[in-house]
């Protein structure tokens, strides 16, 4: 049976070329298992256009401070196919420092599919978002608004109206939304990291001193609002 943190070996499909069916299969041991868990996408490395190897450390980096403190829980890295460059990176530094792989590990997948096609229990997920949390724009937002239906977005808009950078937004998700009943998502975090696409609003300008501590921030103030859900 493979392990929960080699979810590589559990009924993909993803081969060059071919049609991509998401990791994962409902008969794993993951399935069986109600541990409160994050499942978070990596923040800023597509759009943001983030420098994926300074990422993978500060995802490394902060996932063993918080892992450390949280009895019970788990994180999650996610990404969309095998050939994510972000989830080998931070697999192998994960694996250099020896991070619990009980607490932490990446998986293969659709953020917002994680249980019915995964298997994978997450019952909170995180959103790479824009400052004024608005649904649309691509990425990891498009599919998590969409996904959530319009539940999501009233329920943002009754937290907050924009965030800033570094910074981290926890949103009950109402129990009508699909996102609730069909993947078991009680909590949806925004988190807005930094951004270096100089289309985007707020660019650093390849700024990396700045971002990293923007990114660091962010990574600290999402597995803070996880805790305070799991607490
Ligand atoms: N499931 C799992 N991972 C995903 C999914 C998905 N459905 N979709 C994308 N990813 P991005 P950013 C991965 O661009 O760089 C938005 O338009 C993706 O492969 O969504 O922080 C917002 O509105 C990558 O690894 O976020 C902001 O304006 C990761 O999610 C801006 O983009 C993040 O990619 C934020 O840019």
């Amino acid at each position: 049976i493979p392990s929960a943190h080699d979810n590589s070996k559990l009924g993909s499909k993803d081969i060059e070329g071919q049609t991509n069916i998401p990791a994962g299969s409902c008969h794993n041991q993951v399935s069986l298992d109600d541990t409160p868990t994050l499942a978070f996408p990596s923040i800023s490395t597509a759009d943001f256009q983030f420098n994926h190897d300074k990422a993978a450390d500060i995802i490394v980096e902060k996932v063993v401070e918080y892992s450390n403190k949280m009895e019970n829980a788990r994180l999650v890295l996610v990404d969309l196919t095998h050939r994510s460059k972000i989830l080998s990176l931070v697999k192998s530094k994960a694996a250099e420092k020896n991070v619990d792989t009980q607490k932490f590990f990446t998986h293969v997948g659709d953020i917002t599919r994680l249980y019915s096609t995964g298997g994978l229990r997450c019952n909170v997920i995180a959103n790479a978002a824009n400052w004024r949390l608005k649904p649309g724009g691509g990425g990891v937002n498009a599919s998590i608004f969409d996904a959530a239906g319009p539940e999501l977005e009233s329920a943002t808009k009754e937290k907050a109206k924009t965030v800033s950078p570094g910074n981290a937004v926890v949103v009950p998700l109402p129990s009508s939304s699909p996102l609730f009943t069909r993947e078991g998502v009680t909590h949806v975090i925004h988190v807005l990291g930094p951004n270096m696409n100089p289309q985007r609003p707020n660019c650093l300008n390849n700024d990396y001193e700045r971002g990293c501590k923007v990114l660091q921030d962010a990574y600290a103030s999402l597995f803070e609002g996880f805790a305070s859900i799991v607490r």
